[in-house]
């Protein structure tokens, strides 16, 4: 494979509603993305995927799409895209955008049309069906299928008009475009051809192993399995990694990406498997080059999805190790522990107290960059930015931790402070409050007043003290990017994990030709030694990073401590 620059690569996400507001609306914007390039170009990132930017009525931030060609005016203008495209390139970094076309809003023009009449050419655009066989259309369990939203409620809405439901895997003003249609696929393909030809490098493909339902003879979708005490069934089987959805992607590269050099596509693909993975990723086959799974997030999600599971660092190690087997000999991996669905993996998988949050952060960010694949930062994780203090329900913005929170609390009858825990530690407005620029009153994200908090502890954490002071996580991230441009055993190197038993310590060697990398990262408040095999040997090898201030003893690492190792 030629093309694959993006092994080298580090991606940064940001999330343009929350990272800097230039016109003081309490909103970020592009012009503000604009104003802190350097800050990106400095870190030393290749790539920036913006989530949506698109024209769009914000029910789910901007993944309710009303007009794929268009930016919404809260965001800037296509003329400020285009200069924020051309500030990007100048820099040396690529734009990767967000692609949300398993489901439009339901203000699309294209839904507008489907709605309007049951033999509207476009009726068949989304799905469309009748009330469930000998019931009254409308009425409760009514609905074509058993499933449960995303967002809470059922994944049907019934629209009077009509006297049918259209599909919705998350809110209501999302409906799921229906790809089975010829005509929706091209227009959608000609929407990303007009993107690459603007000079866009690709995109990051929303839940696009739903695209593909399961369809019976009759047309009618699979009702899914019901658990007891929920009100709506996990209809999963139905749409996660469809019959069609590698003939579809195939298309889709056919169509769009055949002839294009220089682009990247990660498809986020909740419920993914290692085996199906290996087909999407592999280069032969022409799908996209990575995608997003989500064994490693759900690691610490029990049965209960109201009971908070402790982080089993055991669980963790074999689940990224699958990974990093599966797609050693074919395909890659995408690495990440934040995203804006995520809460901050310092709080979740680090420490975040005072004593040990700089520390945790690093180790975090460490143990992450330095397995095999494309790491992903996430906006403010360069700066070990934490979880938010959220209080009552009230304080939420996120439409997920408001619809799951009706649902549990008003119809499953779980008890507002179980539910509300939960969204406290898992919550994805956690990833959302704005960037902490400095210590100013709003953190230097606006002027204005932010349409989510900015986090109290931007006063320590923030990124002008942290470009101030070379013992920063910022300035950890940047060297652990830099690593990857000097090292090529950290992009090419074969991975081995060690101590799959240990509770405390994560470690792992990369070796590529003579040239071998030990990395260890200490997952606990408690000092902890590495029993490897060749520790001694180990540890007279070249120390490459160390995140405190000594370095270990015969392998004797103190709480937090993240090493790595070079010898050839
Ligand atoms: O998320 C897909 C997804 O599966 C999410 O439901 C995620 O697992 C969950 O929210 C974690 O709590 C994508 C986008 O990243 C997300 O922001 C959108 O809300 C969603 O699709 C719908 O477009």
């Amino acid at each position: 494979m030629t093309d694959s620059w993006w092994k080298k690569s580090v991606v940064y996400q940001i999330y343009p509603r929350s990272f800097a507001d230039a016109d003081g609306d309490g909103m970020g914007d592009l012009r503000g993305i604009i104003d802190h390039l350097d800050h990106l170009a400095e870190l030393g990132v290749d790539v920036l995927w913006l989530s949506p930017i698109y024209s769009s009525p914000q029910d789910d931030n901007g993944y309710d799409i009303s007009d794929y060609q268009g930016i919404e005016p809260l965001f800037g203008t296509l003329e400020t895209f285009d200069e924020l495209l051309a500030g990007a390139h100048a820099r040396g970094m690529k734009i990767v955008m967000d692609l949300v076309v398993n489901h439009s809003s339901d203000e699309h023009q294209w839904f507008l049309e489907s709605r309007s009449a049951k033999d509207h050419p476009k009726r068949d655009w989304y799905w469309w069906r009748p009330a469930r066989p000998g019931m009254e259309p409308g009425a409760p369990g009514a609905e074509p299928t058993n499933w449960g939203s995303v967002f809470g409620g059922p994944a049907w809405e019934f629209d009077e008009k009509t006297g049918e439901y259209y599909l919705h895997l998350f809110s209501r003003k999302q409906p799921d475009l229906n790809w089975e249609n010829p005509e929706v696929r091209q227009a959608v393909y000609a929407m990303m051809r007009w993107w690459l030809d603007r000079g866009v490098d690709g995109f990051r493909m929303d839940v696009i192993n739903m695209i593909s339902k399961v369809i019976g003879a009759d047309g009618s979708l699979p009702d899914g399995r019901l658990s007891v005490g929920s009100a709506y069934a996990d209809g999963s089987a139905g749409f996660i990694g469809g019959p069609r959805l590698h003939e579809f992607l195939q298309e889709m590269h056919r169509e769009v990406f055949a002839g294009r050099d220089g682009l990247l596509t990660v498809g986020e693909m909740p419920g993914v498997t290692v085996e199906e993975a290996r087909l999407h990723t592999d280069p032969a086959r022409h799908e996209v080059d990575m995608v997003f799974q989500f064994d490693h997030v759900w690691v610490d999600r029990g049965p209960d999805p109201w009971l908070l599971v402790p982080l089993q660092l055991t669980a963790l190690k074999a689940i990224l190790g699958r990974w990093q087997a599966g797609l050693a000999d074919l395909g890659w991996n995408s690495l990440y522990w934040n995203n804006h669905d995520q809460p901050r993996v310092v709080s979740r998988y680090g420490d975040d107290s005072p004593a040990h949050r700089a520390a945790s952060a690093k180790m975090l960010g460490t143990v992450l960059h330095l397995h095999r694949g494309t790491p992903y930062v996430y906006q403010g994780e360069e700066l070990g930015m934490t979880n938010y203090p959220f209080g009552t329900i009230t304080e939420f913005r996120d439409i997920e931790a408001l619809g799951q929170y009706r649902q549990a609390v008003d119809l499953e009858g779980r008890s507002p402070e179980e539910v509300l825990t939960v969204l406290r530690a898992r919550g994805r407005d956690n990833a959302r409050t704005p960037m902490q620029w400095d210590d100013s009153p709003h953190g230097g994200f606006t002027t204005g007043t932010p349409w989510l908090p900015v986090n109290p502890n931007h006063v320590e954490i923030n990124a002008a003290a942290q470009r101030a002071d070379p013992d920063s996580v910022f300035h950890w991230y940047r060297k652990l990017i830099e690593l990857r441009k000097t090292e090529p055993a950290v992009v090419e190197g074969d991975f081995t994990m060690l101590l799959p038993h240990d509770e405390r310590l994560y470690a792992f060697t990369r070796r590529l030709g003579k040239t071998e990398l030990l990395v260890i990262g200490n997952f606990s408040g408690k000092a902890a030694r590495a029993e490897i095999d060749d520790a001694t040997a180990w540890a007279d090898a070249e120390l490459l990073l160390n995140n405190l201030s000594s370095p270990p003893e015969n392998l004797m690492l103190a709480p937090w401590q993240a090493v790595v190792y070079r010898r050839a």
